[in-house]
């Protein structure tokens, strides 16, 4: 079902086409297909596909910069309705949310970012290649809950590791709970730098956000 989308919305990463996938995240929304099942089953494949080719080289850096656009584009058409289906009114928390330093991957965080604001969750963003005490000084400013951390390269990883140890340095934990994710991230990893808990997509962070809140 609805392959054919889903198909057009794959080309359109590949191809780097921000036009195409506008339009094909339009057409998407008017067939009724799920927002998040457009990112999932349609844009991110095609992602990892450029992913794919760019290791092999295959493709060169600027086709990924042109597929980052084109998938930007993409979830600027499906985020307000992302939105309203998850409104909720009770604020269930406050996260302090960006990607590590040295580290400029920002669609899966604008991802998680936007799931949790729709879930209840107040959300500061700080961006991506976030220096290692903003996360800290942020949460200690907003009375944080959560701290989320973003790492896309396997080099900035050791980032997350370093938020972890800032908030211990400034004494919000373990009040603070602090969760981490991105493609190279593992729950062993979590578990090895001290974190509270590991969100493999944008959806498990959500969940994850719910239970250490409620803890
Ligand atoms: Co880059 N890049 N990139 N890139 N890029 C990867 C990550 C790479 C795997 C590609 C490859 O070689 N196959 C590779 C990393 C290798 C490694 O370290 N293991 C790589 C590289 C090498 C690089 C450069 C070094 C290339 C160069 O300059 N030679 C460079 C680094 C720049 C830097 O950061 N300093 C670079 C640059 C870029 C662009 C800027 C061109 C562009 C990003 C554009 C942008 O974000 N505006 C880009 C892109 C697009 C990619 C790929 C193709 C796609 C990333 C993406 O957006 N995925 C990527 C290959 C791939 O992943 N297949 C690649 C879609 C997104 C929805 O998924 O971000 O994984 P993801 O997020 C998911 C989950 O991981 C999770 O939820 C999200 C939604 O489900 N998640 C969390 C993410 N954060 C979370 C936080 C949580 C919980 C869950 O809690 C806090």
């Amino acid at each position: 079902m609805h392959e054919e989308q889903f198909n057009a919305m794959r080309q359109s990463i590949v191809e780097g086409a921000p036009d195409g996938a506008r339009e094909a995240a339009s057409q998407a929304l008017a067939l009724g297909i799920d927002p998040l099942d457009a990112i999932n089953q349609g844009f991110v494949p095609g992602l990892n596909r450029i992913g794919e080719q760019f290791n092999r080289g295959e493709v060169f850096l600027p086709d990924l910069v042109m597929a980052g656009e084109a998938m930007k584009a993409a979830v600027a058409v499906l985020e307000p309705e992302m939105q309203k289906r998850g409104t909720q009114r009770q604020v269930l928390g406050k996260v302090v949310l960006g990607t590590v330093k040295g580290d400029i991957h920002e669609i899966g965080k604008s991802l998680v970012s936007t799931l949790l604001t729709a879930s209840g969750f107040q959300v500061f963003d700080l961006g991506v290649n976030v220096p290692i005490d903003s996360f800290a000084e942020k949460a200690r400013e907003v009375q944080a809950d959560l701290v989320g951390v973003s790492a896309l390269l396997t080099t900035t990883m050791q980032g997350q590791r370093s938020v972890v140890e800032a908030l211990d340095r400034h004494g919000l934990r373990p009040r603070v709970k602090i969760i981490v994710g991105g493609a190279p991230v593992s729950r062993d990893w979590a578990e090895k730098i001290g974190a509270d808990g590991y969100g493999q997509d944008a959806m498990a962070a959500v969940a994850l956000a719910k239970s250490l809140v409620q803890k």
